[in-house]
Formats: structure tokens, sequence, C-alpha cells
């Protein structure tokens, strides 16, 4: 069990609000609630009910504000432990005020991400559900938190049970031999141990197949949008922002800074980039402009190259073409609603182009499609249904994971060694651990909750 001291922390955000949550968890968790909240008709708490009074000092009793609480009885509740709510008035001096006489009283200022990792240690959810809580908090769209609900409610800790199960299956078969080190492993025992190998790294590679497609939708992707001046790369991230975010003009050079925002195509989370029209200027600002835009080329997972349809392909075309070639592009050919004059160059023509009007809003959804196709393969996403790796930790385990087990079945002689398979497989099993939680080191720990905020 986890050290018995109370912690406490606002759970909402800093700032004015219409209420705020001061939590505490840990043994002292209701004693503290019992000096410092009085109701009219003096009762005790029962668990998990809400119950209306006033926050007062302990000493003289002064009442600070009026409030609702909840005490939750362990272990029935998020950490296992005593846990108490107060909700209070969302104002920041009240809340201040409150935490202050709790810390007083003997709680302790929880760190971030303690209530979780509480959670975790107490053996409530594993390493990879309270993982999930942070993608939770900080899902962008509907199919990002999909994913994030996925893993908080176990399924992809269910899928590495599995995995875990098929390992220490072999692995028992392999140690009844450990006694008589004389003794191969008989071959039938072999061909079950091959079986659940097989079952084993089957699996592993389904789940690591998933993580591409998991990473992009936790995170999201940056997009950014480039071309020569005036071809209408402002217009385009306005048209699908659905709002006059940039300013348009028909003089060339209008957008002098990176303009980020970010929308969801499809499910994804995107990241547009808007960028100065990239030539050689005399302009001292433009210029920079032009650096901020090519500093940022490399480090983008697609670029949407805007040319105007409505006009030659010229050297400035080709100059920017430059810059860009080699990254993940899409052609846009916009001010599709003028008579057509560009022709791409034979070395584009082969590079996925879309024809739109951002004047008229045309070819603006076929844009997204292709937008999200090129993360998620033209796949529709069932983010509810399908279990996704989304951390690139967890990737490289089970890629660690189904090497040494592709290794072991691949290896006759270290198959009928009871005591070679023995470490393989063992070797695995920790492996496994590190994602769940039961073997990782405190470092990767102290890691992982130190991305939560405090009162999480
Ligand atoms: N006909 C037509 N005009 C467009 C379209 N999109 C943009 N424009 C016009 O093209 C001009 C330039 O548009 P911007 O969006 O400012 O172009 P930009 O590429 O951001 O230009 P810089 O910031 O100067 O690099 C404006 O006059 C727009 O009204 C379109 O689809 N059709
Ligand atoms: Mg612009």
């Amino acid at each position: 069990m986890y050290p018995s001291d109370t912690i406490a922390a606002v759970s909402t955000p800093v700032g004015e609000g219409g209420i705020a949550i001061i939590r505490l968890s840990g043994q002292d968790s209701l004693c503290i609630l019992k000096k410092i909240f009085k109701r009219k008709n003096d009762g005790g708490f029962l668990s998990h009910r809400f119950y209306y009074g006033e926050v007062v000092l302990p000493d003289s009793l002064t009442v600070i504000d009026d409030a609702m609480c909840v005490y939750m009885k362990a272990p029935r509740t998020f950490t296992c432990e005593d846990v108490v709510e107060i909700q209070c008035h969302g104002g920041t001096l009240i809340v201040e005020q409150i935490l202050r006489i709790v810390i007083l009283l003997g709680a302790r200022l929880a760190e971030p991400g303690e209530f979780t990792k509480r959670a975790f240690l107490n053996g409530r959810i594993d390493l990879v559900q309270a993982e999930a809580v942070i993608d939770l908090i900080r899902g962008k769209t509907e199919t990002s938190i999909n994913v994030a609900r996925q893993q908080s409610s176990g399924a992809l800790s269910s899928a590495l049970v599995e995995l875990r199960d098929h390992i220490r299956h072999s692995l028992a078969l392999v140690e009844a031999y450990i006694d008589f080190p004389d003794e191969d492993i008989g071959v039938d025992d072999q061909e079950m141990i091959l079986s659940r190998l097989a079952k084993a790294i089957s699996l592993s590679d389904s789940l690591i197949a998933t993580y591409e497609e998991g990473r992009v939708l936790r995170d999201g992707v940056s997009v950014m949008i480039a071309g020569k001046p005036n071809v209408g790369k402002s217009s385009l991230l306005n048209t699908l922002l659905k709002e006059k975010r940039a300013i348009v003009t028909s003089i060339p050079g209008t957008t002098r800074d990176l303009i980020e925002e970010v929308i969801n195509i499809n499910g994804l989370p995107v990241k547009l980039l808007d960028t100065a029209g990239i030539r050689n200027s005399e302009d001292t600002v433009e210029q920079l402009g032009v650096d901020l835009a090519l500093a940022r080329i490399s480090s983008v997972d697609l670029i949407l190259f805007v040319v105007d349809a409505s006009s030659p392909f010229t050297d400035e075309d080709r100059h920017v073409y430059k810059a860009i070639s080699g990254r993940n592009m899409l052609v846009v050919f916009n001010k599709s609603d003028l008579p057509r004059i560009s022709n791409l160059p034979d070395e584009l023509q082969s590079i996925s182009a879309v024809s739109v009007s951002t004047l008229k809003g045309s070819g603006i959804d076929e844009l997204k499609s292709k937008i999200a196709d090129t993360f998620l393969h033209g796949k529709a996403i069932d983010s509810r249904n399908i279990v996704f790796l989304t951390k690139a930790r967890h990737r490289d385990t089970l890629k660690a994971v189904s090497a040494a087990l592709n290794l072991l079945s691949d290896s006759p002689d270290k198959l009928a060694q009871s005591e070679l398979a023995s470490i393989d497989l063992r070797d695995s099993l920790d492996l496994l651990g590190n994602i769940t939680g039961e073997t990782t080191p405190d470092d990767i720990l102290d890691l992982i909750f130190g991305q939560f905020c405090i009162g999480k």
C-alpha cells in the first residue's frame, strides 16, 4: 500500500469560476472534513452522499464560504483511499483559504498527478489506464477522446493480459522441466509452446500495427499551408477554420507571421499553419516571415502546396517547390472558380492534387478527406471498438517482446532447453510489466505522472 499521508489539491482550473473543487485523499480526509464543514443538522457523513453546509475556520468557526461536500469511503473511490471533495465558490481567494486550512490540519499539497498515481499504486488501475487519464483530459477531438476512453476503461490492458497469459502458459510448460536439466523439453510440449508463442507474436504485432493511427489520433498532426504570395493560403486557412482568422488582401506579401490554429478534420486533430508567401523579398519584415515559414518545413507532417490555378506556374512557384520537395505534400489548386491556366510541370504530376475555390467553398470537403486519408490511409476510424497503441513507449516495448518471442520460436535448440527458454520468456514478461506498471522503474513512473496537472 501507498504511504498513509493525506493529500489535497484544487482539482478545478486556476482562476475564477462558478465553483471550484478541493479534493483530499488519504486516511485523515474525513477527520479534516469534520473540523471544517458545518451542517445545520450536525449529523455524520455517510459515504457517497452530497451535503450542503458551511466551510469554517476550525477554531473560531468563522464562515469562509457556503459549500457542498461529499465523503467517499475507501475503497470505492478513485484512489482506493478515503476521498473528500468540497465544492465551494470559484473565487481564487476562497479556494486558497480553504486549501490553506486543510493543509494546516495535516494534509499535504498533492504533487502533479498524485491522485492518479495513488489509484495506480493501490491497484485500482494499471499504468496503461493511468496514462490514458491524461489523454482524456487533453483529448482534442471526439475520436481522440474515444481512443483514450478505450485505454482508460482497460481495453488495451485486457489485450496485454491475454498476451501475458500466452507467455505465462509457455513459461509454465518450460519450468516443468527445470528440475531435470539433462532432459530436453518434450516434442509435444514444444509444439504447445510454439503455438502459444505464435499467438502472442500475432497479438503483439497487431497491436504494434495500430500505433501510427493511434499516435495521430492522440497527438494530432501539423499541416503547413505553403506557396508563393497571393495564391490564397490565408483564405484557405480561414475557409478550413470557418472564421476570418487571417488577414486576406489582394496585395502579395500580406501574411508575415506564422498563424497556428487547431481544427478537427474527420476526427483527426490538425494543427494548421498559415505562412508568409515564400519568395525573396526586399522588405525586411516580409523576409523574416518567409524565414519563419522555411524553418518549419522540415518539422511538419504534411504541406499543402497552394498554387493559383488561374495563372501560369511560375519561377516563384518552382522556388517554393524546391524548398518543400521531398516532404509529404498535397498540391492544392486554388481559385478554381476562375478559368484554369496553371499547368503543373512534369515532376509535380505524380503528387496528389485537389482543386478548390476558397471563394466558393468548393473542393474543401475533398481536401479534408485527402488530408485525413494521408494519415489514416483511407480507413474509417472505429475509435469506439478498436484498441489503439498511442505511446511510443508501449510500441517499442511490444516490438522488443515480439522480437524476443520470434527469436525463441525460431531457435529449436533454445526451445528444447528449459533454462535458456525460461530466461527469454521471463525477460518478455518483465518487458510487458513495464507497460502495465508491475516492473516499471520509478524514474519512468515519475516522468509519467509528472505530466499531469495538480489535482488529478
Ligand atoms: N477568385 C478567387 N480569389 C481568391 C480565392 N482565394 C483567394 N482569393 C483572393 O486572392 C487574394 C490573396 O488571398 P490571400 O488569402 O491573402 O493569399 P495568400 O496566399 O495568403 O497571400 P500572402 O499572405 O500575401 O502570401 C485575395 O484577393 C483573395 O480574395 C479563390 O478561391 N478565388
Ligand atoms: Mg496570407
